[in-house]
């Protein structure tokens, strides 16, 4: 260790992870490791959203209520998230707000399940457009009249700016750049100002690209001005809680900022440590973590519960920088494309294997019971983390026998801050089944929105940067499998309800090249090149084809896609790109 630079050392976790196991894994890399390079996997998910939150509403809240308050809107806009397949608890709650009489809107290029079950007003959106959509609307508020002005004085600051900014953006314009007929977007309109309680809800489809912060910003603005409210939706297990544990290169536990004086000095003084033992600059976020690497900045990386290999942009470029590394240590439940680079794979148990909280998209923390032992020699994530502190010579700063006890240095590193847990016990968790957070005192309380400061207007001018060309391939999910299919594809009635990759393309554009139902497509780009066997499906629009996330080796979509970044939240491009469709002839 001695004689590694620190910065050259990057630590990359996972959604996946507890709150107690992601909590370790930044105090680790902070004080043993020393490094500043410290990110995880909702990089790739939830940045965008999260920022925009943060720049808006001064906290991330992610969906912001309960679900079961969605029976209470009469209007519901989905941008770009597809429920019926990727959130299927939610659209339990959803449906019932069909039947309660709300109505849906969904924005996607796709006629997806989401719209079939819930009925919904589809807006076949180009891909990457959205802004172009959110935009127009918010300039015809204002020009109409209709903008929501008691509540914009009341509530908000910045509207001029935010309005001026989206002065040329009229019906026609939008249309023009999204693709949208104008009287599909003039039906969005009049549902908005119609509705007297409406929620504007988005997810990955229009918040990885390079303009995602932007996109959802803009969104948040055109609620704003509607008086309306506004959610993002978190999709890995504990993606809510472990963005606030403290893995992000700028930011402590209880979603501190590492820049903030105070609450640097809060955390060096729960971890018993001089404010100055902490690395003080931002590090690198998780893209740029494997761009060092092939920069030969960063030579050793510790991955926690994460399939970078699979799951980042330019996936085969990846894999090359990754074997370059001087070492690479992987803690993960099953082998991955990741571990077999790996020079140490330490297996850790899953969750029913472990004690642990999670946050879920909705702000509730719950306890995580052990259903069952692990198999021999299998440790918890929080025990191996422990374990490699001791070795490393910090036995008295990670003491913990159980995971309780990381939760309680959780509550006193998280007293006073935005995501406040210090209220909360395994105990109380026990009791009342489950606890939503900020929780400052020990007597719970509802979810309020408490931390709200005036919300902010932030401009969102358009830049025309949407992925153009004969064809646009988008990515994302379907109901069996999850995310790199490390998990799924081992169950075998996931794996054989859908093996391979499939490239969905409309019919009429399958004719023009000639390819009929299961016959072999190659797409292209100056990335890299995939073959793939297609699916005839008019639910997909023309010009757009659409593969799903969960498959490796030859139907890596992730090989194609490039390694661009949104300049704000530093979110990769991973949900579409331009290729060439061209039938496979060998
Ligand atoms: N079955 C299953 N469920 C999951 C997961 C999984 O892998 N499998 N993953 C979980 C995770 S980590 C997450 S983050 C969530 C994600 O949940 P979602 O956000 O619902 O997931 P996606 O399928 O990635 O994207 C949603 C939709 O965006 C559309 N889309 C593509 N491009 C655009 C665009 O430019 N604009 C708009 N408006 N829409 C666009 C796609 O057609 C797709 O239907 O799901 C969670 N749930
Ligand atoms: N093109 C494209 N790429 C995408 C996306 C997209 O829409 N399009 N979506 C992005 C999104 S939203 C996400 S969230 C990322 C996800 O990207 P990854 O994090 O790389 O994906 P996973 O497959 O969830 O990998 C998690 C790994 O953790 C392991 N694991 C599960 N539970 C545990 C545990 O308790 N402890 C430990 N130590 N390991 C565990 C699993 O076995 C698995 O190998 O992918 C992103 N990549
Ligand atoms: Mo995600």
């Amino acid at each position: 260790m001695k004689n590694i630079p620190r910065d050259s050392v990057a630590v990359y976790g996972g959604g996946s992870l507890s709150n107690e196991a992601a909590y370790l894994l930044g105090k680790f890399a902070r004080i043993v490791l020393k490094t500043p390079n410290v990110d995880y996997n909702g990089r790739y998910c939830m940045s965008s959203a999260s920022l925009a939150q943060k720049m808006s509403f001064g906290a991330d809240l992610g969906l912001g209520k309960p679900m079961s308050d969605l029976t209470k809107y009469e209007l519901i806009v989905l941008v770009g998230t597809n429920p019926a397949e990727t959130l299927p608890i939610m659209m339990h709650y959803l449906r019932e707000a069909k039947r309660k009489g709300t109505r849906f809107v969904v924005i996607d290029p796709r006629h997806t399940l989401t719209v079939k079950q819930l009925d919904a007003l589809h807006m076949s959106i180009k891909p990457g457009t959205d802004i172009a959509l959110a935009n127009s609307l918010l300039n015809m508020l204002y020009s109409n009249g209709k903008a929501n002005l008691p509540f914009i004085m009341e509530k908000t600051v910045g509207f001029d700016k935010a309005f001026e900014a989206v002065k040329g953006c009229s019906v026609s314009w939008a249309s023009l750049h999204t693709g949208l007929p104008k009287e599909n977007i003039l039906r969005l309109f009049d549902l908005l100002i119609s509705s007297k309680r409406s929620l504007i809800l988005t997810g990955r489809g229009c918040d990885q690209w390079p303009w995602g912060t932007k996109t959802v910003l803009s969104f948040i603005n055109l609620s704003l001005a509607l008086g309306a409210d506004f959610g993002a939706l978190t999709g890995q297990a504990n993606g809510m809680g472990v963005r606030e544990m403290g893995i992000k290169p700028d930011q402590l536990p209880g979603d501190r900022s590492l820049h903030s004086l105070e609450d640097l000095n809060h955390i060096a003084r729960v971890w018993d440590v001089k404010p100055s033992h902490i690395p003080q600059k931002s590090g690198m976020t998780a893209y740029e973590i494997l761009q060092g690497i092939g920069e030969g900045k960063i030579r050793c990386l510790f991955v926690v519960g994460s399939n970078p290999v699979a799951s980042s942009p330019c996936a085969n470029r990846v894999r090359e920088y990754l074997k370059g590394l001087d070492l690479l240590v992987v803690v993960d439940s099953f082998l991955s494309e990741t571990t077999r680079l790996a020079h140490v794979v330490l297996p850790s148990a899953l969750w029913y294997e472990e004690w642990g909280t999670v946050t879920n998209l909705e702000g509730r923390v719950l306890l995580r019971r052990p259903l069952r032992e692990p198999p021999e020699g299998v440790k918890s994530d929080v025990e191996i983390i422990k374990l490699l502190a001791h070795a490393l010579g910090y036995a008295e700063k990670f003491p913990y026998e159980k995971a309780e006890e990381v939760f309680e240095e959780i509550r006193l590193a998280t007293k006073g801050a935005k995501a406040d847990y210090s209220g909360i016990t395994y105990e109380s968790l026990s009791s009342e089944g489950s606890i939503f957070r900020p929780c400052p005192s020990e007597t719970p309380r509802q979810l309020e929105n408490t931390f709200y400061h005036k919300a902010k207007f932030v401009p969102t001018p358009w830049e025309p940067t949407y992925p153009q060309g004969h064809f646009v391939l988008i990515t994302g999910r379907v109901l069996q499998h999850y995310l790199t299919g490390n998990l799924t594809h081992r169950i075998p009635m996931l794996h054989a309800k859908l093996p391979q990759a499939l490239v969905e393309i409309n019919p009429e554009d399958a004719n023009i090249l000639d390819l009929k139902e299961g016959e072999r497509v190659v797409l292209k780009n100056r990335f890299s090149s995939l073959k793939c066997d297609i699916k005839l499906s008019s639910d997909v629009p023309k010009g757009v084809v659409f593969m799903p996330i969960h498959f490796q080796g030859e139907g890596c979509v992730n090989n194609l896609l490039p390694p661009k970044l949104d300049p704000i939240s530093k979110i990769p491009q991973l949900k579409g790109v331009s290729v060439e469709v061209e039938k496979c002839t060998e």
